[in-house]
C-alpha cells in the first residue's frame, strides 16, 4: 500500500514551521512503524497496544507541550496538535491514551499540583514509566459533573474517598489517578496511587467503539489517602474543565487524522475499483461525496491551525476550542461514514481502516463533551443565555 501522505489541499504546510513539521513527520513514521501493523488485531482482541508506551515517551509524545524542566518536551500547541493528528491516524485509543496523559493528568498536576508532586510524578509521566488517568464522570452525572456524588472526607491526615466514576480511560492500566470529589461541598483534584486500599478499577467489557484503549470504573470504597496528595491549587468545577480544554483541543486536532485516513482509503479505493467498466472514482456521485471529505478536512485544519496558534498566544477562549471540537468530530465521523460507503461490503471489513475508525469517532463525538453540549456552550456564548437546564 502506498505511504501515507497527509491531506494538504490547502498547502498548510507554507504556514507550519519547520520544526512543526519535523514533529509531524516523526509521529507519522511511528505510526506507520508501531501502530498501523498492531492495531487492528488490538482492536479484534480488545486490548491496548501498551508496549508503545516507552516508545512515545522517548519521542517526547507525553506532556508535549509542558515544560523541559520536568522532562517534557516543551513543544509549542500547533505541534503538540500535529502530534495528535498524527497518532488519531493509527487509532482514536492511541491519541485517547496521550490525551489522557498529556491533558488530563499530567496538565492537571502541573496548573494545580505544588512543586514535590510536580517533581515526582510529571518526569515519570512523561517517560511513560508511570500511566495516569482522570476520574470526573460517574454512571449519574456525565454531562452535568457538577451533580458529582464523590466525596472526599478529611480524617486526621488522611482523606476519604467514597464514590464511583466511570467510563474512565486508562483506568485499569493507570499507576495514577488524578480524581475530583466533593470535599466539604467544593470540588477538588486528588491524587490516587494503584493498589491503595478501598481502589479498585475494573475494566469494562463490551465496547463496540474505542476497543484499542483501555476503558475504566473507579471504584472507592472508604478509601484513604495522605493529606499531600489533595492537588493544593485545585478549587471547583473550573479546574477540571481547565483539563477538559486541554484534552478537546487535543481531539480537535487528533479526529483530522482519523477523517485523513478514511478519505485516503476511499480515494484510492474510487480509482482502483472497477463497476460498470469504470472506475467508481469517475462517477458523479462518488466525486461529490469526496469533494464533500476534502473540503470538511480542510476546514477542520484550518481551525486547528488558528485555535493553536491563539492557544500560543495565549488568546484563546474555552468556547473556541468547543467550537473546534464539536466541528471536528461531527464532520470526521461523517467522513469516515462516507468512506465506508465508497468502500461498498470492503468498508466493513478490517483490512481497511474505516470501519474501525467510524466506530471510534462515535465514542469521539460523545466523551470530552457531546455534540449537545458543545452547542450549548457555544449557544451561550452567543447569546449570554445559558440552555443547560
Ligand atoms: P458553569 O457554571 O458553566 O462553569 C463553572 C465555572 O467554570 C467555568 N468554565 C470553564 N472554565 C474553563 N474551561 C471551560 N471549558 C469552562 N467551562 C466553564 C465557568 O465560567 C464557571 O466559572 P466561575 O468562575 O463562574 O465559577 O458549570 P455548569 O455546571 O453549568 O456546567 C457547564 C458544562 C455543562 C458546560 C460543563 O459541565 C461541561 O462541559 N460538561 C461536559 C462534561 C465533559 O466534557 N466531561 C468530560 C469528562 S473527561 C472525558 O471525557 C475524557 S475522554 C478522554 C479520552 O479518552 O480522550
Ligand atoms: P449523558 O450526559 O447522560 O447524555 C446522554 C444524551 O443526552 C447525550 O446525547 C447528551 O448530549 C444529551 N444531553 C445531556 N444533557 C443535555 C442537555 N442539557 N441538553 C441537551 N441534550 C443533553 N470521562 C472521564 O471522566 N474520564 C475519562 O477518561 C473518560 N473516558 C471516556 C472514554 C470513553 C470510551 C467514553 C465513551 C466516555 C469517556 N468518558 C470519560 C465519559 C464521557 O465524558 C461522557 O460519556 C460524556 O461526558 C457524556 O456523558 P454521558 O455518557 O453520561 O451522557
Amino acid at each position: 500500500m502506498a505511504k501515507f501522505r497527509g491531506v494538504d489541499y490547502f498547502n498548510l504546510d507554507e504556514v507550519f514551521e519547520q520544526d512543526e513539521i519535523l514533529v509531524r513527520d516523526t509521529v507519522r513514521e511511528f505510526v506507520e512503524d508501531n501502530v498501523i501493523p498492531v492495531i487492528e488485531k488490538h482492536n479484534r482482541e480488545c486490548t491496548f497496544p501498551k508496549d508503545i508506551v516507552p516508545k512515545m515517551g522517548e519521542l517526547g509524545l507525553l506532556g508535549a507541550s509542558l515544560p523541559e524542566e520536568y522532562g517534557c518536551a516543551g513543544m509549542n500547541n500547533v505541534a503538540y496538535g500535529l502530534v495528535m493528528q498524527e497518532l488519531e491516524r493509527g487509532d482514536s485509543g492511541v491519541r485517547s491514551f496521550a490525551s489522557v496523559q498529556s491533558g488530563l493528568v499530567m496538565y492537571p498536576i502541573f496548573r494545580f499540583g505544588n512543586e514535590e508532586q510536580k517533581k515526582y510524578w510529571l518526569p515519570k509521566l512523561a517517560t511513560g514509566e508511570k500511566i495516569g488517568c482522570f476520574g470526573l464522570t460517574e454512571p449519574d452525572f456525565g454531562s452535568n459533573p457538577s451533580g458529582m456524588k464523590t466525596r472526599a472526607q478529611k480524617k486526621g491526615d488522611r482523606y476519604v474517598l467514597n464514590g464511583t466514576k466511570m467510563w474512565i480511560t486508562n483506568g485499569t492500566i493507570a499507576d495514577i489517578a488524578v480524581v475530583w470529589a466533593k470535599l466539604d461541598g467544593d470540588i477538588h483534584g486528588f491524587l490516587v496511587e494503584k493498589g491503595t486500599k478501598g481502589f479498585t478499577a475494573p475494566e469494562m467489557k463490551g465496547k463496540h467503539s474505542l476497543r484499542a484503549s483501555v476503558t475504566s470504573e473507579l471504584v472507592f470504597e472508604d478509601c484513604e489517602i495522605p493529606v499531600e496528595n489533595l492537588l493544593p491549587k485545585s478549587a471547583g468545577l473550573k479546574s477540571p474543565l481547565m483539563c477538559l480544554n486541554q484534552a478537546r483541543y487535543g481531539i480537535a486536532w487528533g479526529v483530522l487524522g482519523a477523517a485523513m485516513t478514511c478519505y485516503d482509503s476511499a480515494l484510492n479505493y474510487s480509482k482502483t475499483r472497477i463497476q460498470f467498466d469504470k472506475p467508481i472514482g469517475s462517477f458523479q456521485l462518488i466525486q461529490e461525496k469526496l469533494a464533500y471529505m476534502v473540503t470538511e478536512i480542510t476546514k477542520g485544519q484550518l481551525l486547528c491551525w488558528k485555535l493553536g496558534r491563539m492557544k500560543d498566544a495565549g488568546t484563546l477562549r474555552h468556547t473556541q476550542v468547543s467550537m473546534a471540537k464539536r466541528n471536528n468530530c461531527y464532520y470526521a465521523l461523517e467522513i469516515a461514514r462516507t468512506a465506508r460507503e465508497i468502500l461498498g461490503a470492503n468498508g466493513i471489513l478490517d483490512e481497511y481502516p474505516v470501519m474501525r475508525h467510524a466506530a471510534n469517532l462515535e465514542s469521539v463525538k460523545t466523551y470530552e463533551g457531546t455534540h449537545e453540549i458543545h452547542t450549548l456552550i457555544i449557544g451561550q456564548d452567543v447569546t449570554g443565555l445559558a440552555a443547560f437546564t
